[in-house]
């Protein structure tokens, strides 16, 4: 079945208006934006014929029945969740995209694989601090201990927000599939990087996905009055944590030859008051790389360069450890499946490293697993401003069907 671009446009826009708000699209996982997503693209998926369900993880799951039901399934999928003041591609692209291709399969006659499509729930780890929930959960690789912890900014427990939904947090290990049941998964996502507009390369096939090791960074100094404090006298927080952020730029700087990368994204100061010399500053590092060797130099060095500043400032600092993923290999079979795709339709491609995490880094490990990368106009992303131009988005739904196709003959 044909499909046109007007379709895909026009499902890419409707989801965008879940989370619309003045500045980009906030749809944060399990928020109200972020239901109603989700319960668009089931009626969509009702609608085009799929059998619909959700695993106790609350994952959409999609089903177009094969002719031999003993055969494992061929799977595709992306999420739905954005970051705060997000763009309307970062995953919808493989959402809508793999729809798409199933509906262009439903007219190619029955195949001997069912193909399943996924939503992924809470890929992003804006909200509860932990990303790739839902594929982790899919995987076996739920941390319902650390994760019946997490509360969001509004200090809502992830707990509540699941209970709020049906979902009970001692059952996602119920959503856990065995590997006998899938042939194999590929994703269709955009870049978020500017490797393949600045190539002029239209398809990206990922050889290995960046995973994040991510910090949280507690710096305690001593509240005092800031009027009445001398200068030589405090013990201010955020200036220790100032310095920390700087060292770990400087760091990460000389670390970027080998593609490890950092940023601390979000920091708190307390009591947060114009007249209080702040004393306690927390902050959250994302350290990011395709080179292990790279990313553990990186850690052990920042380490270093915050128990000097600390020593030097006298103030007293705490590092834990939220994650610690390792960067993951794509499946050289299923990567040779899409680059034979690309021929076929002649789709020009490169081989790509993917510098930003994705659900397929879970599925890596249940699965063999590959990626599909349209371009990102000037590399942005998790921006209002992230913009993939729909030609292209098209020729990734056209390597992506193809794929799914060989997959699923
Ligand atoms: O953070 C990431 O790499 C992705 O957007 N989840
Ligand atoms: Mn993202
Ligand atoms: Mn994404």
């Amino acid at each position: 079945m044909k499909i046109d671009k007007e379709w895909v446009i026009d499902q890419i826009e409707k989801i965008a208006c879940f989370g619309k708000g003045q500045r980009g699209i906030t749809r944060l996982a399990f928020t109200e934006a972020d239901i109603q997503a989700q319960e668009y693209i089931m009626s969509l998926m009702d609608q085009v014929g799929l059998v619909v369900s959700r695993d106790q993880m609350g994952n959409i799951i999609g089903r177009l029945e094969g002719g031999d039901k003993a055969l494992p399934a061929v799977l595709t999928g992306s999420h739905l969740d954005t970051v705060p003041e997000g763009g309307k591609f970062d995953g919808v692209v493989g959402v809508v995209g793999g729809l798409a291709a199933i509906r262009r399969i439903q007219g190619m006659g029955v195949l001997n694989h069912t193909v399943e499509l996924i939503v992924f729930v809470g890929e992003e780890s804006s909200r509860f601090g932990f990303a790739t929930l839902g594929s982790k959960a899919m995987v076996g690789l739920a941390d319902t201990h650390a994760w019946s912890k997490a509360k969001d900014q509004n200090g809502v427990s992830f707990q509540q927000v699941m209970a709020q939904h049906n979902l009970n947090i001692q059952q996602i290990g119920a959503a856990a599939r065995s590997s006998e049941q899938i042939k194999a998964f590929v994703e269709l996502h955009i870049e978020q990087g500017q490797v393949l507009e600045k190539s002029g390369n239209t398809i990206g096939i990922v050889k290995t996905i960046a995973a994040p090791t991510r910090l949280k960074i507690t710096v305690e100094g001593i509240a005092a009055h800031s009027g009445s404090t001398p200068m030589e006298e405090r013990c201010d927080a955020l200036v220790s944590a100032a310095m920390i952020i700087l060292a770990i730029q400087e760091i990460a700087l000389q670390q970027a030859g080998r593609g490890t990368v950092a940023t601390v994204g979000a920091l708190k100061v307390y009591p947060g008051s114009i007249n209080v010399v702040p004393g306690l500053v927390e902050m959250w590092v994302d350290l990011r790389g395709v080179n292990q060797e790279s990313i553990v130099e990186c850690l052990q060095v920042i380490k270093d360069a915050i128990s000097n500043i600390t020593e030097e400032q006298d103030t007293v600092v705490a590092i834990e450890m939220i994650s610690s993923e390792k960067p993951v290999e794509m499946n050289p079979e299923i990567s040779k499946l899409i680059q034979k795709s690309c021929t076929d339709i002649g789709a020009p491609y490169q081989v790509i490293h993917s510098r930003a995490g994705h659900d397929a880094m879970n599925m890596s490990k249940l699965a063999p697993t590959g990626m599909i990368f349209v371009p990102s106009k000037e590399g942005i992303s998790h921006n209002p401003d992230e913009y993939t131009g729909y030609d292209d988005i098209m020729t990734g739904i056209d390597v992506l069907t193809e794929t799914l196709y060989q997959l699923a003959k």
